[in-house]
This record gives structure tokens, sequence and C-alpha cells, in this order.
């Protein structure tokens, strides 16, 4: 291979790169210097004790993300969060105030508490969700964030459906303050620490094998067959060798965790050609930006010393938007990284779609295919759906090493744990159902059966709590909590309160659903019937007015409209309600021989 004064693998002269003289060879960082932020132990004790006098910020996970980054030169030339001015000219125009591209903004948001502490010239110790100081920040000034301004000018809609919007209105603090920062250490991390690799680490590891062109790969997913041919023909075609970069950060909510999707990496890795491929895993806080978070991407890969940069169809989109229409159109980032190429000095690899040729048995990007050739492709959705239902995911879509991985962590239903959540008044018959299924599971076998039932949560859980819309909705928070726990390490849960209230009933589906199953079934045995059966008397006190707030009685009861399954007891025997339950666990695949 040539190399041409344009080639970004060309080698530079050593005195512009600023980093290490071991990989001098390597393309110099964003703004030609690699920044590394962490000051030596004598200025940090030094920090560390003047520290004691100045306010904190317990740093949210995703600031810690950022902040990793600045100090380790990921995000060179940053060399702390962005003032005002930095800001908005990068919200403006992507570019620092200085000139250099840059497209995302790095912002430290804080409360206005905090910020009334705060002045130019103070400095703000930050620390980790233990207390653990990270960094100092020099304030050089505070603002107010401009929600609605940032979200036009930096993700182009005001759409909530957006993780980068919904992120910026909802999980935002007021108040934005800028200024330089000291790093005491790096954020910890316990997991794959052999994998994690700054920056300065990676780039001597390139010069230690003698890489010079590399071309990186970003994902926030499992890399299937697809993703693995793509890679191997950018490097094959570039005759350069092959980072994979997985993002371990902060990705799009409802991801694959990303321990799955590392030891998914680590079964890939065998199947490319010896020495030409590395993994290593970035602490990036992804915004879901498209277009210019590819530019962003790029940068970043630039500072790890990679040449070349893999964009592929609709790089880091995050999906439609709330009428169903993509957000930014499938190829808009590899159109606004091709203006920008030049300047970046990272050249891009622009992918198609790849698709499967099922007659030839090999991939080919989608422009590519031959007219006429049958090809396959398997959803997001698909898999999923096949996961669940412990179908056969094919060798051409997936390697069985992959596959294996996928399975371990998203088992079929008749493996995952579920919830079953009983709602309904008072007598209703909420617990008697729930015994009965409790025994009929334990019967089954399998898996291990927790029941919540109202009054034992009361006695266990809640014991402070009354009846009050507030303390019913914690006691609701408390057993939803509880069964999601069990629920996501495989177990099954059964809860019986009366759950009034349709909002906190929603809010506990979702966090049950992020973890296994969860049945809503609603015992929709009317008032009259349960108040003539008043088993422990309730309804005569409450009607009496002994008991305040009674369900039904002098409290609201939200009917649900979302149940799996409505069960009015009057004229069903406990026997025959539960078998109805036991049909429909069936037929979902939580139960059975699946
Ligand atoms: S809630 O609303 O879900 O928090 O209620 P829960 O924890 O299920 O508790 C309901 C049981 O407490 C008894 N009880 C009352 N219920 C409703 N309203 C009032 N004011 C009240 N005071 C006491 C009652 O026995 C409920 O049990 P079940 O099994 O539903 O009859």
């Amino acid at each position: 291979m040539t190399a041409s004064p344009s080639d970004p693998s060309t080698p530079r002269n050593p005195a512009n790169t600023g980093s290490h003289p071991s990989d001098d060879h390597l393309i110099p960082a964003h703004g030609g210097e690699l920044v590394d932020l962490l000051v030596d132990a004598e200025r940090a004790t030094e920090l560390r004790e003047t520290s004691r006098d100045w306010p904190s910020w317990d740093l949210t996970p995703r600031q810690i993300c950022d902040l990793e980054l600045i100090l380790n030169g990921g995000f060179s030339p940053l060399r702390g969060f962005m003032n005002r001015a930095e800001f908005e000219s990068v919200a403006k125009d992507m570019r620092l105030t200085d000139g250099t591209l840059w497209p995302i903004p790095i912002t430290l948001d804080v409360t206005e508490k905090v910020a009334e502490g705060l002045s130019e010239g103070s400095k703000l110790a930050l620390r980790d969700e233990e207390g653990v100081m990270l960094a100092v920040l020099h304030v050089e000034d505070l603002w107010e964030i401009d929600r609605k301004a940032k979200a036009e000018a930096v993700y182009g809609t005001l759409d909530q459906t957006h993780p980068g919007v919904a992120h910026l209105f909802q999980r935002t603090n007021n108040i934005g303050v800028g200024g330089r920062l000291e790093g005491l250490q790096l954020p910890a991390h316990y997991d794959f620490r052999t994998l994690r690799r700054t920056p300065r680490e990676l780039r001597a590891r390139f010069a230690k094998q003698g890489w010079r062109k590399i071309v990186a790969f970003q994902t926030r997913n499992p890399m299937h067959r697809a993703h693995f041919e793509l890679t191997l023909r950018a490097a094959r075609e570039l005759e350069a060798n092959l980072l994979i970069h997985p993002v371990v950060g902060m990705t799009k909510p409802g991801d694959v965790d990303h321990y799955t999707r590392v030891r998914c990496y680590q079964a890939l890795l065998p199947h490319y050609p010896q020495h030409t491929v590395d993994l290593s895993l970035l602490p990036l806080a992804m915004r879901m930006g498209g277009p210019r978070e590819a530019l962003w991407h790029a940068i970043i890969r630039k500072n790890y010393g990679c040449t070349h940069f893999i964009v592929g169809r609709d790089h880091a989109g995050p999906g439609n938007d709330a009428n169903g229409q993509p957000f930014y159109g499938p190829y808009e980032a590899q159109e606004l990284f091709k203006k920008h190429e030049e300047e970046l000095g990272v050249k891009m690899v622009p992918f198609k779609l790849m698709v499967y040729l099922e007659d030839q048995d090999s991939y080919s990007p989608i422009d590519e295919v031959p007219e006429g050739e049958r090809t396959l492709t398997i959803s997001g959705t698909e898999l999923r759906s096949r996961l669940a239902d412990g179908r056969e995911i094919p060798e051409w879509f997936t390697f069985p090493e992959v596959a294996e991985e996928l399975r371990k962590t998203h088992p079929p239903r008749s493996k995952q744990g579920f919830t079953v959540f009983f709602t309904g008044l008072s007598g209703a018959g909420k617990s008697t159902l729930a015994n009965v299924l409790l025994v009929k599971l334990l019967e089954m076998g399998g898996r291990p059966v927790t029941l919540l039932d109202g009054d034992i949560v009361r006695k266990n859980l809640s014991s402070e709590l009354g009846f009050s819309k507030e303390h019913r909705d914690i006691n609701i928070r408390r057993i939803g909590f509880v069964a999601s726990e069990i629920t996501k390490n495989g177990g099954i849960a059964l809860c019986a309160p009366i759950a009034p209230y349709e909002k906190v009933r929603s809010e506990v589906r979702q966090l049950i659903e992020s973890g296994g199953g969860f049945v809503l079934v609603h015992v929709a045995t009317p008032l009259d019937v349960c108040e003539t059966r008043d088993r422990k008397g309730l309804y005569a006190k409450a009607r009496e007015g002994i008991i305040k707030e009674f369900t039904g009685i002098s409290d609201p009861y939200e009917e649900p409209k979302d149940a799996e399954l409505d069960l009015d007891t009057t004229n069903l025997s406990p026997e025959e309600a539960v078998q109805t339950i036991i049909l429909y666990l069936e037929k979902e695949g939580y139960i059975g021989s699946r």
C-alpha cells in the first residue's frame, strides 16, 4: 500500500502529535494534542485536602461517562465542560469557539441549589455515586439551560420520543456550569477491565502491534453475521486493521445489556483472521443524535488512534418519531460526514445495509444485489420473538456461539421470570386466587414462586403506611420493586394488593416488563358482591364511617383498561378462575413444555 499526504495513516511529524513517543506514527488526536487531565499524586493530595470547603456535585451516570472521556482524552481537545459561549457555538455551528469541529455539546447541568453556591472562579468537587471525588471543576460561568433551543439545534426536533430530547427535558437540571477540569482519578469500573482502554493505552497497543491504518466499528448492539461480513469486508478492502469499539456507557433505553453484548463480541472475535482485529470498550453516553453523532463518533475514534470509521445506514439513529416517521434520513449521517471528512482527517467507510443472498450463501450490500436474487434478513423484533419462543436462530443470521450467549440472557418465556399482578376491590377474591395459583405453580415446579399478598405486604414491607393516595402509591411501588427483582432473576411473583390507581399500576408494569413477563389480572367482582361477602367486616365499618378512605366506599378504584384478564368471581369457583389464568399463561408461553 502506498500512503499519500491526504491519507490519514500517513506518518506525521512526531513533534506535532503531542502524544506518547511510541505512537508517533499514529494519527494525531483531534485538535493536535491528546488531552490527559489526570494530575500527579502530589497535586491530587493537595486537591483532596483543599476540597473540604468546596461545594460538591454527585455526577449522574451520563455525566460520569462524559467526565471519563474528557479526562482520558477521548473528547480531545476538550479540557472541561463547555462554557456558555462554547455550548452556543457548538449547538449552532458544530464548532468550538476556536473553530475546531465539534458537533455535540458536552455540558454539566446542576440544580439551582448547587448553582447558588457557585460563581466564576469557584471550585466544584465532582464525585461519583459513592461520593468519591473524581475531578475538580474550575468554574468559568453558569447559565440557565434553554432546553427547547438546545433540542432544536442539536437534535432538530422537540419530539420526546427522541431519547436525547427526552433526556434533556426529563432528566437534565436547569443550570449549566462550564469550566476547566483537573482529574484525580478515572471513574471506577470492575467489569471487563482488560478490555477497557484509554486512548493512550489503545494507541500504545496499536503501536506495539505495528498497526497504522485502523478502521473503527461503532456498535451498541450484538454483532450478527451481517455486521461481521461488513467489518471484514471494510478491513479487507482498505487493507486495514479492525477495531471493534462498542459503546458500553449509555446506549438507547431497551438495548441488550452490555454484559451480554461484550460476551457476544468475544464469541465473534475468533471468526476474524488472526492478528487483524482488536476489541476495546468505549465508556460513552450516546445521545442518538444521528448525523451529528456520527461525526462525534469519528472524532472520538480519531482520538483513540483510528484512521477510518465505518458509517452504516441510519448511524446512531433514534428510531421513529411520534408520527412513525424516522427522525433522520437513512444516509443523512454519511452525507454530513462527507462534508467534513477532509477537515476531520478520518476517512469515512460508508456501508449500505447488508443482506443475505440465500442461493449464494453469502452477504452483499443491498445496492449490489443481482437482479432476481433471493435475499433474507431477520429484524430485531423477529429475533426477540424467536428468542422468547425458543425458536431456531439460523446460522446464516448469527454465529451459533453468539446465539448461545443471547439465549443465556434471553431464555424462552417458559424459563423467564414473570409476575401475575392481581388488582381489585377488597373482598373481590384476589388473595384466594393468588393462593390457589401459588399452589398450582408449586405443583408444576421449575421456578421459585413468591406470594406478595396485600395483607402480608402491609404487615412486613409497609407496616408504617396508611391508605391515603400517597401511601397506597408507595405501597404499590414497593411491591412492584420486589416483584421486579424476583422476575428479573427468573422467579415468579404473585402480587395481590387492591392497587386502585392506574398510573402507579402502569409504572409497575413497565418496571417489571423490563426484566420479564407481566400479567395484570383484574379481579372484577362488583362492589355489591364484595360488600355482601364482607368477610372481614370492613365494609360495614366503612359504611358507618369507622374506617375512612375505604376503597369503593369512600375512596376511588380506577378500573384497569389494560388487564390481560378480567375475572368476575361472582359465579366462578376459585379453581375455575385460576384455570383461566393457567390457560392464559400456557397460551403465552410462560408455562408448559416450550
Ligand atoms: S392498596 O390500596 O393496594 O395499598 O391496599 P392493600 O395494600 O391491598 O391493602 C388492602 C387491605 O387492607 C385492608 N384495609 C383497607 N382496604 C382498603 N381501604 C382501606 N381504607 C382499608 N383499610 C384496611 C383490607 O383488608 C384490604 O385487604 P383485601 O385483601 O384487599 O381485602
